[in-house]
């Protein structure tokens, strides 16, 4: 009996030690984890978020969101680690989107005041958060003074800055958009591609390129870091049916270069991201002395259904390919902008069908993959909406954000963890891309390289744990590796095999 007491007292010390143990080594890790991203935390983690003003934060009560409300979320946002921001229109505009602006020079009164503005800019630089603009260069309000002068008359001195239509004109034409093209006014037929209420400018006429490159150097006059140009394949529209689409593409990136040429005699590091809704083969051409980046709207839809069917792809083949077109075209200048969705699609959570294990995948393949990823505002708390597109803009829900700051486990913590793990490995924000097959079905892996360094990314898929055994190959040297990044707890690198819990992410490099 006395030798069982000894031995359950010996026991309990034992278990008492291990537990401590285990609890030091945790804390020393989160120790470590700490000093870790305190060091990393000004790093760019090349991670933007968009913003659609009207809906994100409102400072003043009167229900509309504003710069002010953008201002006061700065840290939060400084807290997922994003180093820049994409804000939707905030000029004077009839509409609540404001893709149809009536004065380019100001800021629309339910967004605040050019104070304001300059404030938010000031805030954002000192917390190295980047601010971008949208600027839609293809057309204007058809309450813009400069559209209410062009039709009053064919006289008008501003005639020319819109497209009219002559008598040769096929007026029934459908624009590349799907839509009429064509559309009357007492004084003739105008050009408006996307409405009636959005006329499209004539960007032959050299005034109306120099005025943009006015506006543009107006607001980096101001302190913004550069521009997402709306509908920027569109300037020089095509009709469906014209058969003209290349030598509008050229025009359309001439006319770019002459614009990017022009903001950078003032801002040499300027950032220029196009709205280029098409395949990349489409986009390269604008990445050649015109455009840093085009949306890539193509890997958008690859990466959702990656995480939703649960089978794995060599996604890293095809963006390799695609980022070598794009070095040759750019001369090995261009940043690919990745992205799950944007104001203009169905939200990210919706297209998942409310499923939050898809969408932690989803984030953590945007986010482990190459390019300037843009998270879209309420993407990072499951917000749905389906079209039409009022309901891709509801108001950011500030208590469900509050709700899933005090669960470790929300996708909002997880968004956190992923943004700042580009800060902790710069690979993952900045490094190329390779395909590395580990056989598993469920598991999506590849190589991230930068400066010499190589990551090993693994994401399971799937709802089952898994087991990925690891080859030294293509660079990996299997036995030197190392867990340096993981998703949840359970993650483990041993003898060879990597063990990968349900729906989680690892990164290994050499030890
Ligand atoms: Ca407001
Ligand atoms: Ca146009």
């Amino acid at each position: 009996m006395r030798k069982f007491r000894l031995f359950a007292i010996v026991f309990a010390a034992m278990v008492i030690l291990f537990s401590s143990a285990v609890l030091w080594i945790g804390m020393r890790q989160q120790q470590l984890d700490r000093a870790r991203m305190e060091e990393a935390k000004d790093r760019d983690s090349n991670v933007f978020y968009e913003i659609f003003v009207r809906a994100f934060h409102d400072s003043d009560g009167d229900g509309k969101g504003d710069l002010n409300g953008i201002t006061a979320k700065l840290d939060d946002l400084k807290e997922m680690g994003v180093s820049g921001i994409w804000m939707t229109p905030i000029h004077p505009s009839p509409s609540y989107h404001g893709y149809d602006v009536t004065d380019y020079y100001a800021i629309h009164p339910d967004f605040g005041t050019m104070e304001d503005f300059e404030r938010l800019i000031e805030e954002a630089h000192k917390r190295n958060i980047r601010i971008i603009m949208d600027l839609v260069v293809n057309h204007t309000s058809s309450k813009h003074p400069w559209f209410v002068e062009a039709k009053s008359s064919e006289n008008s001195p501003k005639r020319d800055w819109y497209v009219w239509a002559d008598e040769e004109t096929n007026v029934n034409a459908v624009s590349a958009i799907g839509g009429k093209a064509w559309h009357p006014v007492s004084t003739g037929r105008y050009l408006g591609i996307f409405w009636d209420g959005m006329p499209d400018l004539n960007l032959d006429n050299p005034e109306v390129r120099a005025e943009f490159i006015h506006i543009a150097r107006f607001w980096l006059d101001k302190g913004v870091d550069g521009f997402r140009l709306d509908a920027a394949k569109h300037v020089y529209e095509d009709l469906q049916g014209d058969n003209k689409r290349t030598e509008v593409a050229e025009k359309n990136v001439a006319w770019w270069r002459e614009f990017r040429t022009g903001l950078e005699e003032v801002k040499p590091d300027v950032y220029l991201v196009g709205e280029v809704w098409d395949a990349p083969s489409v986009i390269g051409p604008y990445l050649d002395g015109a455009l840093d980046s085009g949306f890539n709207f193509d890997l958008a839809g690859r990466l959702i259904n990656l995480a939703k069917s649960e089978n794995a792809t060599d996604i890293a083949a095809g963006i390799r390919r695609v980022h070598d077109y794009y070095a040759e075209v750019s001369g090995g200048k261009f940043i690919d902008a990745t992205f799950l969705s944007n104001h203009d699609q169905n939200r990210v959570m919706s297209q998942l069908e409310g499923n939050v294990d898809h969408a932690k995948t989803a984030a953590a393949l945007l986010l482990t993959l190459p390019g300037r990823a843009f998270i879209y505002y309420g993407e990072e708390i499951g917000m749905q909406g389906v079209k039409p597109d009022e309901n891709l803009r509801r108001p950011m829900d500030w208590d469900e954000v509050e709700r899933q700051h005090n669960d470790p486990d929300s996708l909002l913590n997880h968004y956190r963890r992923l943004v700042n793990w580009r800060k902790l490995e710069p690979a993952l924000a900045f490094g190329t891309v390779e395909s590395y097959a580990t056989g598993n079905k469920r598991v999506v892996s590849f190589i991230r390289e930068h400066e010499g360094e190589r990551l090993l990314v693994l994401h399971n898929l799937s709802g089952e744990p898994q087991k990925v055994e690891l080859e030294s190959k293509a660079g990996i040297e299997a036995d030197a590796l190392a867990v340096t990044l993981a998703s949840a707890p359970g993650i483990q690198y041993d003898g060879g095999e990597v063990t990968l819990p349900a729906y989680s992410t690892a990164v290994l490099k050499a030890k």
